[in-house]
């Protein structure tokens, strides 16, 4: 259960899944209404599921440093970045936001992997001096283009200075929060990282009380518009063996910094030998009817009847009038570019067109 399960139940929750071992609301019955929802107007996410590792003692920043490929040398306090964390052998075991919080305190907001008990397990077998706990934190995503009027209006005005995975440590009527301008789409807003789990449903009634002129309705992360914005899947989109590089992440491992961190050696030999095999792509398919698709499993990817490639996600765009997936396809095929693939289906086979993401 989250704080925010009664709150769910009376809005209508139809549909729900299990991240992080927590339940994770999916859909409140009508997802076409809730992706219009997002997309023009604002929304009410309960994403506590989004767990929370927080790191804090003398050793949080080299300890934090140590589980991450990212440069965190100039990353602020009250400032989040998102972030890999690889094992040794430079597999993503997840892509968390990590925050930055005051107190030399450390959250790694994470997804869908126990990342509390490697944490916990790496920081004893380096002696880093730490902490590491799950704290009382649960998210609370509001999403959408209203979502900066609606936050505005109930944390004031300062708010719309909050820069994109900025956040402030504050309240609401006396409610302990944390107010990040972040969530799992790209229509703008914030995540409301409660800090007090008995306080869920009250916090849920006042953002909205506070929505109400603005359309508010619940909803969950939006598996359409995140395919057409590309955002990761952690689990999905990735295999047991993916690296960082094959999922978009190159930008966020840097192996010429000082610090050692967990697989840097591994993902510099990747580097050395020609870079990764695979990489995140779009793909275009030929075929109207998302619902026909044989997903969540992945979809083999062929040409010439050879699999280059897997389908990890399939959904119709209503923006783009397009049915649009994510693929892990071969390099050599993506960096070719256009070009035309096989996609498995229960009955027959379709075309796809390998293409830029993200795709909107
Ligand atoms: N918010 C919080 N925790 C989370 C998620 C979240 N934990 C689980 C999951 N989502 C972690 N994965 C992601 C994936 C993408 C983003 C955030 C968390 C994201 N990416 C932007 C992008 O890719 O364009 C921005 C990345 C950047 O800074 O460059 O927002 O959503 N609390």
């Amino acid at each position: 259960m989250t704080p925010y399960h009664q709150s769910t139940l009376d809005a209508g929750v139809t549909d729900i899944t299990v991240y992080n071992k927590m339940v994770l609301p999916t859909s409140y019955g009508d997802l076409k209404a809730e992706y219009d929802r997002l997309i023009n107007d604002v929304a009410i996410w309960d994403v506590a599921a989004e767990r929370q590792v927080q790191i804090s003692g003398p050793d949080a920043a080299a300890c934090v440093q140590y589980l991450t490929t990212r440069d965190l040398s100039k990353q602020k306090e009250g400032q989040g970045y998102y972030v890999a964390m690889c094992d040794h052998e430079g597999h993503i075991l997840n892509d968390p936001v990590l925050m930055k919080l005051s107190g030399g305190r450390y959250w790694f907001s994470i997804a869908d992997n126990d990342m509390l008990l490697w944490c916990k397990a790496v920081a004893r077998e380096r002696g880093y001096d730490v902490t590491v706990i799950e704290p009382d934190v649960s998210p609370l995503a509001v999403q959408g283009p209203k979502a900066g009027d609606l936050i505005a209006d109930l944390f004031g005005e300062h708010t719309r200075d909050i820069k994109f995975f900025w956040f402030i440590e504050t309240e609401l009527d006396g409610i302990p929060l944390v107010l990040c301008r972040s969530g799992w789409s790209k229509q703008g807003g914030f995540e409301l990282f409660l800090q007090d789990g008995s306080r869920g449903d009250e916090l849920w009634a006042k953002v909205m009380a506070a929505g109400e002129k603005y359309n508010i309705g619940p909803g969950a992360p939006n598996h359409v518009e995140r395919v057409e914005s590309a955002l990761l899947s952690w689990g999905g989109d990735n295999d047991r063996d993916s690296n960082p590089f094959e999922v978009g992440m190159a930008r966020y491992v840097h192996t010429d910094i000082d610090s050692d961190y967990v697989g840097k050696k591994a993902l510099q030999e990747i580097l050395d030998n020609g870079g990764p095999k695979r990489l995140l792509c779009g793909l275009v398919v030929d075929s109207d009817v998302a619902d026909a698709w044989p997903l969540p499993e992945r979809t083999p990817v062929r040409v010439d009847g050879e699999i280059v490639g897997m389908l990890s996600a399939v959904v119709h765009s209503h923006r783009l009038g397009k049915t649009i997936g994510l693929a892990q396809i071969n390099r050599e095929l993506v960096e070719k570019g256009d070009q035309v693939v096989d996609i498995d289906r229960r009955k027959g086979a379709s075309t796809a067109t390998i293409t830029a993401i993200p795709f909107i």
